[in-house]
């Protein structure tokens, strides 16, 4: 079967579902893609987009226009189906499944022989097996012989998506050979990078590997930060200047870990081997402290003043985007004007407006300012000098302004 002939099911239409389903549609394939949200929905099948990433609004418009992209609340028959929903943490940093149970039961009806169901949501070991497999099984479908489950973990970069979801290598783990091996054929056919064959678990594991890789050197990181502050040593450049050596890269500290993955994905290891997992927890505790830390310098600069205006400079996890969850800029924002230390003024260069905090463009919140604190190095701060600043106490939480 050509793939003009094949069609496919996206189930949530967020960072990832979006992408991927307008990108499969700008390859032939035939893609219904599916959000519980009207808004969203209604948004895509007008060519437009909800998120900010770059290119995705000309894929959308592309995809949509040309017949090869709907989006609905229900989901359609299709070769292939996706899950791309949400896997949050409740309570005490368990996984959230119930985004991925639902999905599941929402495609179960539409299920026929021959399709092959596809987990591309960052899940904790056994999620295909445990939670999607078996919910089908339970719905009355024949897992080891009519359909094909495998877990393919989106590991694409917010900024870097549409380039990462062709070019990254990919890794497929099937619930048995034969789901990998249908798996695989069917990355192959629009990844350009390698599509690597695995099992379900490892395929799991290895998606909470990378993130936790990276949350555990962004802790070390961090946690040089603090001792440079008590050393009066300027962190970035002695991280330069270590990054020097042939056999270290040390990674950046910030005002801590902010996005949807990294400060969530290791907690996906911790709450199964909490005994084992003792580096992982440390590192998410030494990120998850680092916000603090950040108010606490805030609070020592303003007990100088009467009533300093605090200008905060961005409220993204990263730089260039403009994707609040997790930020622990807002965190900070929020605990600052909660203890009404002075007037706390912002601005979010990629957001216009936000339920909860007044948005001023930056030049004014930086003019107005006593204190600025840089929590984002978006591209509109990377400009600012600090000879600029003089007149100001300048904190920097991401070494952006030089
Ligand atoms: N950060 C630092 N210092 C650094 C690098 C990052 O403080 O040196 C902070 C960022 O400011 C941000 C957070 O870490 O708050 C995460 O940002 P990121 O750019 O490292 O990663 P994400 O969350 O945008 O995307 C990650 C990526 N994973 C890895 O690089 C291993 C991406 O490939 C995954 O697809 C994504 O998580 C995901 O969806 O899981």
């Amino acid at each position: 079967m050509a793939i003009q002939d094949k069609s496919i099911c996206v189930v949530g239409l967020g960072y990832i579902g979006l992408p991927t389903a307008s990108l499969l549609g700008t390859k032939g394939y035939k893609v219904h893609g599916v959000d519980t949200s009207p808004k969203i929905v209604d948004t895509i099948n007008k060519g437009n987009i909800h998120i900010v990433e770059p290119d995705l609004d000309i894929l959308v418009k592309s995809a949509v226009q040309s017949g090869k992209l709907t989006a609905g609340l229900e989901p359609q028959k299709a070769d292939i189906f996706i899950l791309a929903v949400p896997t949050p943490f409740k309570g005490e940093h368990q996984p959230d499944l119930s985004y991925v149970e639902a999905a599941t039961r929402m495609i179960a009806p539409y299920i026929e022989t021959g399709n092959i169901i596809i987990l591309e949501s960052t899940s904790p070991v056994g999620t295909t097996d445990d939670v999607v497999a078996k919910i089908l099984k339970d719905a009355g479908h024949n897992i080891e012989k009519d359909i094909f489950v495998a877990h393919c973990p989106e590991r694409v970069l917010p900024g870097r998506i549409i380039i990462e979801l062709v070019q990254n290598d990919r890794i497929v783990g099937g619930i048995n050979k034969v789901s990998t091996k249908k798996a695989v054929e069917f990355y192959n056919t629009f990844v350009s990078g390698e599509v690597l064959s695995t099992d379900s678990r490892t395929a799991e594991m290895a998606k909470l590997t990378e993130n936790s890789f990276r949350d555990v050197n962004i802790a070390f990181a961090n946690e040089l930060s603090l001792i440079c502050d008590q050393e009066n040593i300027n962190v970035w450049q002695l991280i330069a200047l270590a990054n020097r050596h042939p056999r270290v890269n040390i990674l950046q500290p910030g005002p801590g870990v902010g996005g949807h993955c990294i400060a969530v994905d290791p907690w996906f290891i911790v709450a199964r081997a909490p005994k084992l997992a003792k580096l992982i927890s440390t590192a998410r505790e030494v990120n998850d402290y680092k916000p603090e830390w950040v108010i606490e310098k805030v609070r020592r600069s303003a007990d100088k003043f009467k009533r300093p205006v605090i200008g905060c400079l961005g409220l993204a996890f990263k730089a260039d985007v403009d994707d609040l969850r997790e930020s622990p800029s807002v965190g900070i924002v929020r605990q600052l004007l909660k203890e009404d230390i002075g007037e706390v003024i912002i601005a979010e260069p990629n957001l216009s407006t936000h339920d909860e905090f007044e948005l001023l463009p930056h030049e004014q919140v930086i003019a107005r300012s006593d204190i600025v604190l840089l929590l984002v190095d978006h591209k509109e701060f990377r400009n600012l000098k600090a000879i600029d600043l003089k007149e100001k106490i300048l904190i920097d939480t991401r070494g952006a302004i030089v």
